[in-house]
């Protein structure tokens, strides 16, 4: 057989500056074809394409050339999230400038890019870090402020105080600083936030509007905004005019409410504890539990402030406790403690001796205070309940939350996790945030026309120097005074860059304003969005939320940026995720470099549907280039002879080519469906690997009829391969004498009439034994049907004289012989 190895080299540089040269994937925006939009999320330009990438990536631009060929506009673009720590990192480290570390990576990693063969736009390229770019951050900051979806509210930050600044989170190192390890304590510091809260319903509304999205998404989204509906209670504290107002979905238990507790944070605790003799160990303690992590498993500690409060139903005297297990940024930071019904108050109680009381009884069992082991918190019956005795604990919620309405001392509200979204940070490798602080007028917003507000260069990583130290950078006029003000020195959170990028790349260039309305008008929704499920909540609720800001700005129209979403899974390897730290990397550089992006392209959409996880597998790559190589083969060895010949439908076809004429309708079929459903390649691809060994196995009688066959299946399998295996399907159809790039060809269809024949079994008996079975189609000839019987047992009746061909038609074949 012939071993020739196809030269993937050549083929695949040639068509990759082909379609470059030509400009094959530039979109025209050719407003009378359906558009189609695909969007990979965009890379951080940290040095390197991983295999994750790869596999985004592949993943979409298989979709992007499958629907281009389907006869849609597609627009296909790629960019840089190009903002971000690591710069700053880098420059720490190697003394590089972040702009140049970061312009050298985008640099590397787009020619990386190159060599997978993506079909993408490149002359819409965008990179978050180019003023052209981060103004258009700067301009939305500004509309965001008119529309009072901006403030500025002291927060709670990481302070390392040796290097005097602020920390993310990730440079938090047990509770360290990442530089010069000392301890970080927490620091209030005026922060910008972006209102996201306002849009909290919408979010979850508009969650309607995502056709096909992923319900794991959509529940984590839902939880992360965590709509609650509930009771805001006032008690009143005793001697003063204070109220503390308490957040409870249980307003049926208020009767059990034996005291009251408040975050560490609470104002008014420092008030109370002014005059306590207990003021230090009071201000000990909540100076030693304000930072605190996650809440679920954390030992519950509490001090009493010496203070008490009125239980506004019962008017008991109730003590009022400062915890850690209360948070200040959920509710009203206040709770009322209802030690029998909630079991996080049934174990402080516990712990501190308070009172618990039982005011929902079980139906299954009867409880009382003094045994119970835990808190009851299932429905039940009230007890011990005034005048709300013996209804049940369902009802009791609404009743009793509309007697309180009545009385004055409490109503329904309604409450959410979702916190506003904190986007200022105290970094370089950013957007400076366009505020300006003069001393007569206060905060004034940079004017538009002053846009972009440049981030400096020249500023030194390596001598810890940040915005703040670039005086020409800082000083500058009130744009509404005159005087000498200041620059805001803070930069945005990269998530900003991130929530709106996909408008961008519509109009790139775009001069007036961040997206030009038409083209927004024109293009989005996104109609598939690739990546991965770790920004299953930030990301695309920020980009929902940028979405649905930029349409009550006039910007665009559309409420939801991506109408679906596909989470791709991960890369594993020998059982872990493909990672740097897990030692277990497979460099896809390496890959191409031996096989070719084909075969690397043609694994990985192989291995496993794209939302599950794929397992690195060396035998899986080489059997993908042995299965290129088959295609290469087979194609070669009858181009010369199909590139004479003229398609035509007047065939006269043999079973064996109508067999095969069916098998290529039925795998059009196949394949078109699997990508088109679920974009479930991996059967794709088995599905021409199936019509590839039928191939193999035809018999080529090498006359018209039996080429005619053969170019329509071999044509079928390049163009079915071509979204999949780009480069060697733009050489075969070339091989095959065509003149135009494949991508300018139709998807195949399949003819409805070639797969409706059935295919029937018929039995071939000689002398009435069973020998053989023969596959014809239901219309085929008698005498066609007899002499494929004789030459299915040809070997078994070779040295006898065939006496008489018996059919049974549809039935069986009965070869006397003597
Ligand atoms: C009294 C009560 C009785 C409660 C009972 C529960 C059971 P979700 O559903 O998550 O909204 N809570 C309110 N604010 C809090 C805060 N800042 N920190 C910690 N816990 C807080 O939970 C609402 C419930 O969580 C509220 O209802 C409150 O406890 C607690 F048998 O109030 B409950
Ligand atoms: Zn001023």
């Amino acid at each position: 057989m012939n071993k020739e190895r196809y030269p993937f080299e050549d083929i695949e540089a040639k068509w990759q500056n082909f379609w470059e040269g030509k400009e094959i994937f530039k979109t025209t925006s050719d407003k009378k074809k359906p558009k189609y939009y695909c969007l990979e999320m965009f890379p951080y330009p940290s040095g390197n394409i991983h295999m994750g990438h790869v596999r985004n990536y592949v993943i979409g631009d298989v979709v992007a050339r499958f629907k281009r060929m389907c006869g849609y506009e597609v627009l296909h673009p790629m960019g840089w999230d190009a903002f971000g720590l690591p710069a700053e990192n880098a420059a720490l480290e190697k003394g590089i400038h972040p702009a140049k570390w970061t312009l050298q990576n985008i640099e590397y990693m787009k020619s990386q890019l190159k060599k997978i063969g993506l079909s993408y736009d490149w002359s819409r390229e965008i990179a978050t870090c180019s003023q052209d770019y981060y103004k258009w951050n700067q301009w939305l900051f500004l509309k965001f402020y008119e529309k009072g979806l901006v403030y500025k509210k002291e927060a709670d930050v990481n302070w390392c105080e040796k290097c005097q600044t602020v920390l993310a989170n990730e440079q938090v190192e047990d509770g360290l600083c990442w530089r010069c390890s000392s301890i970080v304590k927490s620091k209030k510091l005026e922060q910008w936030f972006f209102k996201i809260t306002d849009y909290a319903d919408r979010l979850l509304e508009e969650q309607k509007l995502l056709e096909n999205w992923p319900q794991k998404v959509l529940t984590m989204q839902i939880n992360w905004i965590g709509k609650s509906f509930g009771t805001e209670i006032d008690f009143r504290v005793e001697d003063s005019g204070e109220i503390i107002k308490v957040f409870t979905t249980r307003a049926d238990t208020i009767f059990g409410a034996t005291y009251v507790v408040l975050a560490p944070e609470y104002p008014l605790v420092e008030k109370f504890i002014k005059d306590s003799q207990d003021k230090d160990k009071i201000n000990e303690f909540i100076a030693q539990h304000k930072i605190r992590g996650e809440m679920e498993n954390i030992e519950k500690e509490g001090i009493f402030t010496g203070h008490y409060a009125i239980n506004p139903v019962n008017n008991e005297k109730v003590p009022i406790w400062v915890a850690n297990y209360v948070l200040m940024e959920y509710g009203t930071g206040a709770i009322m403690s209802v030690p029998a019904h909630d079991q996080r108050d049934f174990e402080f109680a516990i712990k501190y001796e308070l009172p618990r009381r039982l005011v929902i009884q079980s139906k299954e069992e009867t409880l009382s205070e003094d045994t119970m082991k835990e808190a009851f918190e299932d429905e039940g019956i009230l007890v011990n309940s005034a005048q709300f005795d013996n209804m049940s604990s369902k009802e009791a919620i609404e009743a009793i939350s509309l007697w309180m309405e009545k009385e004055g001392i409490g109503r329904r509200t309604i409450n959410y996790r979702l916190k506003d979204w904190l986007v200022s940070r105290q970094r370089y490798w950013g957007t400076p945030i366009p505020i300006i602080y003069c001393s007569n007028c206060g905060k004034v917003p940079v004017l538009y026309k002053d846009l972009p507000i440049r981030l400096p260069e020249d500023v030194d990583i390596q001598k810890g120097q940040t915005l703040a130290d670039i005086l020409d950078f800082v000083n500058t006029n009130c744009p509404n005074c005159g005087n000498k003000a200041k620059r805001e020195t803070d930069t945005m959170d990269t998530f900003v860059d991130s929530s709106w990028y996909f408008a961008r790349y519509l109009s790139p260039k775009e001069e007036n304003n961040p997206v030009a309305l038409n083209e927004a008008n024109y293009w989005l929704p996104v109609d598939q969005y690739i990546g991965g499920i770790e920004h299953a909540i930030l990301h695309l609720l920020y980009a929902r939320f940028f979405t649905k800001v930029m349409a009550d700005l006039g910007l665009m129209e559309v409420k939801e940026p991506f109408k679906n979403l596909l989470t791709q899974g991960m890369v594993i390897k020998d059982g872990a995720k493909m990672s740097k730290s897990k030692g277990n990397v497979v460099d896809p550089n390496d890959i191409i470099t031996k096989y070719g992006a084909d075969t690397v392209r043609i694994f990985i959409l192989f291995a496993s549907p794209p939302e599950k996880d794929l397992e690195w597998s060396d035998q899986g790559v080489e059997g993908a280039w042995k299965f290129l190589n088959r295609v290469y083969r087979i194609v070669r060895q009858y181009a010369e002879k199909i590139r004479k010949i003229q398609m035509t439908d007047d065939r006269r076809q043999s079973i064996e080519d109508k067999k095969l004429h069916a098998f290529t309708h039925k795998t059009i079929k196949r394949v078109t469906e699997d990508i088109e459903q679920e974009f479930h390649f991996n059967t794709a691809i088995a599905a021409i690997m199936e019509l590839v060994n039928e191939i193999y196995k035809y018999k080529f009688r090498d006359d018209e009829d039996s080429l005619l066959v053969l170019k329509e299946v071999l044509e079928t399998v390049i163009l079915l391969l071509s979204p999949m295996a780009p480069h060697l399907a733009e050489e075969l159809w070339q091989v095959l004498g065509k003149k135009s790039s494949i991508f300018d060809n139709p998807w195949p269809r399949y003819d409805k009439e070639a797969i409706k024949e059935e295919e029937i079994i018929i039995p071939i008996q000689v002398n009435g034994k069973l020998r053989g079975r023969i596959l014809t189609p239901v219309d085929c000839k008698e005498d066609e049907i007899k002499n494929l019987a004789l030459k299915e047992v040809e070997d078994k009746i070779r040295d006898k004289q065939v006496k008489k061909v018996i059919l049974v038609p549809k039935k069986l074949v009965n070869i006397v012989v003597g």
